[in-house]
């Protein structure tokens, strides 16, 4: 079976001074030895990410990350990363030595943990060595805190077992992409060119998402190239649903009778993984652009080579054709945003495939709070295509489930 993509799996942090044994407890917790473990200050410089099954809980990340209160020149930019990696994850685990418990570190970070919305475990680590008395005047003020040792497996597994228990409880779940859009037995054909960008020989990854999931579900699945479309149409009774490409939008929307429903695999993902009405309404923005106004491209990873002309070329010529200014355009790739957010009038972000759902959750926040209107590549196209109203049909329909 395909192992679930990172981009799937919630992210578990562990934090927590240098030399405090987070890197002792990622391997407990991962079950291998992956991360050095050292007695020395600041052996972890880059932020560790493994893919493993919490048992029962399912498929997560874990990262290992640099220590903070860490007083060399170095240290400074790992501060950054590890402080970068907030922006990723949806429940962190501060470790703190329990024979060295720096109180106002935690208060610190338990600042940062608010401000990203993370819900967090504090664990003592190293409780071997402590004596039983002093353990339990700690245990009365922290009553939530877990005690563990890698010196003793049953305390490894008691934090496993919270773990699994608070990502239960976490507010951000992945939506399914489509399962509860349309009722078991429905018809969605699927269009997928096979252009220049589609890879040798298979699909992208969200396209067998989405047929693994049609399967889940029990819809019928039909996969159809363009060429291939009119002819299905006319050979099925009934079509509950169209999704396409949004490259080919404009063509699917001239072949498909205007009574069967339309979106684009971007539209479903924005929806499954990010806030598709804060999208939407940062599409609209495109009315109000001033001459000369400033807009960022932003990609959240720099391996786009197979979609790199959608942001660098295609999008940004579609946009100046639809408003007739004069615009500047800037481009960015990474997993951090740039600073300088405030000086745009509008960010179109790429699809995020490779993001979590709350990076991208975390990047829809950064600018409302910078106040810049957002919108993304499915979104946009769909907008300059003129289509954007049908393609949002099918999530308006209240199914009385998680969106309206
Ligand atoms: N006795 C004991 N030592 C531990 C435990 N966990 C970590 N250590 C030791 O603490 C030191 C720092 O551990 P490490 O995991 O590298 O800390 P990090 O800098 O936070 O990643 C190493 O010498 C570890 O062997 C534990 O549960 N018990
Ligand atoms: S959509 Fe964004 S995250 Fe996905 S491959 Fe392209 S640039 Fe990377
Ligand atoms: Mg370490």
């Amino acid at each position: 079976m395909q192992k679930t993509p990172i981009s799937s799996r919630l992210h578990v942090g562990i934090f927590g001074k240098t030399n405090s044994g987070k890197s002792s407890l990622f391997n407990a917790i991962f079950g291998q030895d992956i991360a050095i473990v050292s007695r020395h200050k600041g052996t972890t410089t880059d932020p560790i990410i493994k893919a493993m099954e919490l048992n029962p809980f399912g498929p997560i990340a874990l990262i290992d990350t640099a220590g903070l209160g860490d007083d060399t020149i170095i240290g400074s930019s790992r501060i950054r990363k590890t402080i970068g990696i907030l922006s990723r994850i949806d429940l962190a685990i501060y470790a703190a030595d329990i024979s060295d418990f720096d109180k106002g570190a935690y208060l610190r970070m338990l600042k940062e943990f608010k401000k990203y919305k993370i819900d967090h475990i504090l664990v003592f680590t190293k409780s071997d060595l402590c004596p039983r008395e002093e353990r339990q005047g700690i245990q009365d003020l922290y009553e939530d805190a877990i005690f563990t040792s890698v010196k003793q497996p049953a305390s490894i597994e008691g934090l496993k077992e919270e773990i699994g228990k608070k990502l239960e409880n976490l507010e951000i779940k992945d939506l399914p992409i489509i399962g509860d859009l349309l009722d078991q037995s429905s018809t969605v054909i699927m269009v997928v060119p096979l252009d220049e960008a589609a890879p040798k020989g298979r699909l992208i990854l969200p396209q067998v998402q989405f047929i693994r999931e049609c399967l889940d579900y029990e819809i019928n699945c039909l996969v159809v190239r363009e060429t291939q479309l009119e002819g299905a149409i006319k050979d099925l009774n009934k079509i509950d649903l169209v999704v396409t490409d949004s490259q080919i939008f404009g063509e699917v929307d001239r072949i498909l009778p205007r009574e069967i429903p339309l979106t684009s695999f971007s539209m479903l993902l924005a929806r499954q993984k990010g806030d598709l009405d804060k999208l939407i309404e940062g599409a609209s923005y495109l009315e109000t652009l001033p001459q000369g106004a400033k807009v960022l491209m932003a990609e959240g990873c720099s391996h786009s080579h197979t979609h790199e002309d959608i942001g660098r070329v295609k999008i940004p010529n579609l946009i100046k054709e639809y408003t007739g200014k004069n615009l500047e355009f800037d481009f960015y790739s990474g997993h951090d945003f740039p600073s300088n957010l405030k000086d745009y009038d509008l960010i179109v972000h790429c699809g995020g495939c490779m993001l979590n759902k709350k990076a991208i959750l975390t990047r829809l926040s950064i600018c409302e709070e910078v106040g810049v209107p957002v919108t993304n590549y499915g979104v946009i196209l769909a907008y300059l295509n003129g289509i954007l109203p049908r393609c949002s049909q099918i999530f308006k329909q209240d199914r009385g489930l998680a969106y309206d």
